[in-house]
């Protein structure tokens, strides 16, 4: 059996693109694999988070694994900073890693923009400790959206020189990323060519997995198509990113192949399409939503599951760290 870590940030405005991309791969994965599923905290600082919002949204993305199905006795669901190997591996990394990979990550270009002087250091370095969130464990596969793939390449560089460097053939794994599923990479409602994310400004550019059914519907009716019907054919829908888009979200969440629901709604007006969505995404990711909102009202049982996460996840983590102290040379007195 396969060891698999995959973390999501608790940032705000959790989506339909976290969930489909990310968290309903995960519940689908456990079972078959060891499972550590995290809320990576340290992460969500790299750019600037209220300390109170970052406490509540850390118990928001723990009561969204739970209530999207993820078993807390059989899998580890824990927060990032709770564990201090994260930081204390990812400092390791920093000094094997080098600074033209980071300079190259498209996310670190995108979120540090024009402005890229005043990005903060842990910005540039977020690769570093993503490669530890997965190194520590020695973690041999990642399920993540299409996003994170640029990053998980870093991992596996890291990995690599980390083994040749200290002569410790084999010792860190080469991690295979699990990207799956119709949605891999869910974009905007509001523009087809862009990813759906937690900061767009505009809420009408997602659907949270907050939101409600009334706002299921409105985001739905108002997102962006174009003027023409149903597509025939998905050679068809790939030349026209909104209405690709849409057609992933419905496959996604049925659980049916796209060609398959493209035939189901070939020429059809897209008001006709755009209701039956409404009907299944209030039927199938309302419940989620108001579980997770559920739980976290109450946090004393939230709270328990990762303090129990965070315990078997120090006791994994103890000895791999361990024994990189000893490869580097770090004295134990
Ligand atoms: N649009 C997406 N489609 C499919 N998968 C997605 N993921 C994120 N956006 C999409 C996947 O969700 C997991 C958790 O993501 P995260 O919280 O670590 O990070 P993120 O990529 O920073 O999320 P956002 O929404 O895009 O936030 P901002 O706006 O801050 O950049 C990951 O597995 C990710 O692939």
């Amino acid at each position: 059996k396969g060891r698999i870590f995959s973390g999501v940030q608790p940032t705000g405005n959790l989506h339909l693109g976290n969930y489909l991309g990310a968290i309903r791969n995960f519940v689908r994965l456990q079972g078959q694999y060891d499972c550590l599923f995290c809320v990576v905290d340290q992460h969500a600082i790299t750019v600037w988070q209220d300390p109170k919002e970052l406490t509540q949204q850390t118990r928001e993305i723990a009561a969204a694994f739970l209530a999207a199905g993820l078993d807390a006795r059989n899998n580890i669901i824990f927060n990032q900073s709770s564990v201090p190997g994260h930081a204390q591996l990812a400092w390791i990394f920093n000094c094997v890693a080098r600074i033209g990979w980071m300079n190259r990550m498209t996310q670190f270009k995108e979120k540090s923009g024009k402005d890229r002087e005043n990005a903060s250091l842990g910005l540039l370095a977020y690769p570093s400790l993503m490669a530890a969130d997965i190194l520590l464990y020695k973690a041999t596969h990642v399920p993540v959206g299409e996003d994170q793939k640029q990053h998980l390449e870093l991992t596996r560089d890291i990995a690599m020189k980390f083994n040749n460097d200290f002569n410790a053939p084999d010792f860190f794994p080469i991690t295979e990323p699990l990207i799956f599923g119709a949605a891999t990479r869910v974009m905007s409602l509001r523009d087809g060519t862009k990813k759906m994310s937690k900061s767009d400004p505009s809420d009408y550019s997602r659907i949270n997995l907050t939101d409600d059914a009334d706002a299921i519907t409105q985001k739905i009716r108002k997102a962006k198509t174009d003027p023409l019907p149903m597509p025939e054919t998905e050679a068809d829908a790939e030349k026209r990113p909104e209405a690709d888009n849409l057609l992933g979200i419905y496959a996604a969440i049925a659980d049916q192949e796209k060609a398959d629901v493209v035939r189901a709604f070939a020429g059809q007006q897209f008001s006709a399409f755009k209701n039956a969505l409404t009907d299944l995404a209030v039927a199938r990711i309302g419940p989620v939503g108001s579980e997770m909102q559920r739980l976290v009202k109450d946090p004393g049982y939230v709270d328990s599951v990762l303090r129990d996460g965070a315990e078997r996840a120090n006791a994994l983590a103890k000895p791999i760290l361990d024994e990189v102290y000893r490869i580097v040379g770090f004295l134990r007195p």
